[in-house]
């Protein structure tokens, strides 16, 4: 009989809007819901008796009870309501003003404040309690990500044997950083991992630093990728995400991506095109990515006037302190560099703050010449692997720092440490001077890896280690 899937997530993939004095809502386009969705509204379609997606809706219980229609689309929303305050505080405050900073390696920019922490487990208490309230026991539950790290555990206590999965999408640190985190707030962040059955990461280092923790703080040892906590099997699985293949590589083709490429290549006229795009984001490498151009230009005086660089930065978390200040270093930069190397006819960079459309987004992948990826820490990284998947034209040259996880997967990029201006400098040298055989070359066996570990093909894995887990506990205990 098939069973009933409930999607865990901090917020609904859907967006409020007002229309005149009614709200109506749309479904977003957010990273998360184009992975999920990629699998379960097509291959995983008929997988599951019902779908249901659980998160925080973005407005009132209100304003949501007043929206007609709610149940069309392919998921059924279960809204989860909390207070504005209690929002804040768990969501740019210990989601983002610890977690976040703290996983990335980053510890020096946490802000340790237990009022943090209190409302970061009430929010994880009400996901709990409005689950308590439509869950049976033989669903499957899929949380994701950091926001919401002690449900699972909560779930757990009520519901014994429910399939419970869990996958984190930005890195797991090291034992010695997350032993900074006090002590309590440690055990009640991994007890409430463990009440999952699976629980994913992106790579095998994430699963290992997570394993290593478990052994130290809760002294129980691993088996292989097994956990045996309270007498429950649990999995610790590395399970690298991918993204939808077949749509970006057939973008290629779209006729309104082949206007925008055809815009950018008119715009770049005869020079060399740098792209990169990324949410504004200090884990993201913006700044030192800029002192690698920079340190470029320098080397080599030649290409001043013969490469642009358009480095587009999506908005985002501005709220947040350390958010709004790298803004002001990236903006200072760009003027100083754009001042020193540029005229009134020609400037190294083009820079847009500000979201792109999808059109946009594969016109630049395909119309540069080099894509220029180098996060200081990153859980995957989704843009290094949509840029390999559009370039049906076998061209373009993938510059992606070794912090990324995507960097084990994309070992034909050119590598870059993103601390050293020096070889960022070099590599874009390489990269734009690279024959179009050895491009070929690359892209070609980079393409083949992001297509056979696809989006669907993690998904499917996901649904099926679960089902592993259950069977392996299901042999341990009988009933
Ligand atoms: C987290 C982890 C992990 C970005 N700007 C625009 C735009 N995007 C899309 C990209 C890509 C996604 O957003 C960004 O994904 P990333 O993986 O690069 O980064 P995070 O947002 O930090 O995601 C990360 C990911 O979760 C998945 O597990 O890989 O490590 O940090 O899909 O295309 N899309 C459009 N316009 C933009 O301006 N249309």
């Amino acid at each position: 009989m098939q069973k009933r899937l409930y999607i865990l997530s901090n917020r609904l993939p859907l967006t409020i809007e007002k229309e005149g004095a009614a709200y109506t809502y749309r479904q977003s386009s957010g990273g998360l819901i184009s992975a999920v969705g990629a699998y379960l509204n097509k291959e995983g379609k008929e997988d599951f008796a019902e779908k249901y997606w659980v998160g925080v809706p973005g407005c009132t219980e209100k304003v949501w009870n007043s929206v007609p229609d709610k149940e069309n689309g392919d998921y059924k929303y279960v809204p989860v309501f909390v207070n504005n305050k209690t929002y804040d505080y768990y969501y740019n405050g210990f989601s983002n003003s610890l977690i976040w900073p703290l996983f990335h390696y980053f510890p020096s920019y946490a802000d340790y404040r237990q009022s943090y922490f209190d409302a970061y487990l009430e929010v994880n208490r009400t996901f709990a309690e409005q689950m308590a309230s439509v869950l049976k026991e033989d669903d499957i539950v899929w949380i994701h990500d950091y926001h919401l790290l002690p449900l699972a555990g909560l779930l757990r206590n009520k519901f014994p044997n429910l399939t419970i999965g869990f996958f984190l999408h930005i890195p797991f640190p090291s034992f010695e950083l997350f032993r900074v985190i006090p002590k309590r707030w440690q055990r009640e962040i991994l007890s409430g991992m463990l009440g999952a059955d699976l629980i994913g990461f992106h790579t095998a280092d994430y699963s290992r630093h997570f394993l290593n923790c478990v052994e130290k703080i809760f002294d129980i040892q691993h088996d292989g990728d097994f956990i045996l906590r309270d007498n429950r099997k649990i999995k610790v699985s590395a399970l690298p995400i991918g993204i939808d293949y077949e749509m970006f590589n057939n973008a290629y083709n779209d006729i309104e991506v082949i206007k925008k490429r055809a815009e950018y290549l008119r715009l770049k006229q005869d020079k060399k095109l740098i792209f990169s795009v990324d949410r504004l984001d200090y884990t993201k490498g913006i700044y030192n990515r800029l002192k690698g151009y920079d340190q470029f230009l320098k080397q080599n005086p030649e290409y001043v006037g013969k490469v642009v660089f358009a480095l587009v930065v999506v908005p985002s978390r501005d709220t947040i302190g350390k958010y709004a200040e790298k803004k002001k270093d990236i903006d200072e930069y760009i003027g100083d560099l754009n001042s020193r190397y540029g005229d009134i006819g020609s400037q190294p960079i083009l820079y847009q703050y500000g979201h792109l459309s999808f059109d946009e987004l594969v016109g630049l992948y395909t119309a540069c010449d080099l894509a220029l990826i180098t996060p200081l820490r990153d859980g995957m990284n989704l843009v290094s692997k949509e840029f390999i998947a559009t370039r049906k034209d076998k061209h373009g040259v993938l510059v992606l720092s070794e912090m990324a996880g995507a960097a084990h997967e994309l070992n034909n990029a050119l590598l870059i440490n993103p601390n050293d201006y020096y070889e960022i400098a070099d590599k874009i040298k390489y990269g734009l001077e690279m024959k179009p055989e050895e491009q070929e070359r690359r892209i070609m066996a980079m393409q083949k890896q992001v297509e056979e570990n696809d989006v669907n093909s993690w998904a499917k894995q996901f649904f099926y280690q679960m089902k592993e887990v259950k069977d392996i506990q299901g042999r341990l205990h009988p009933k």
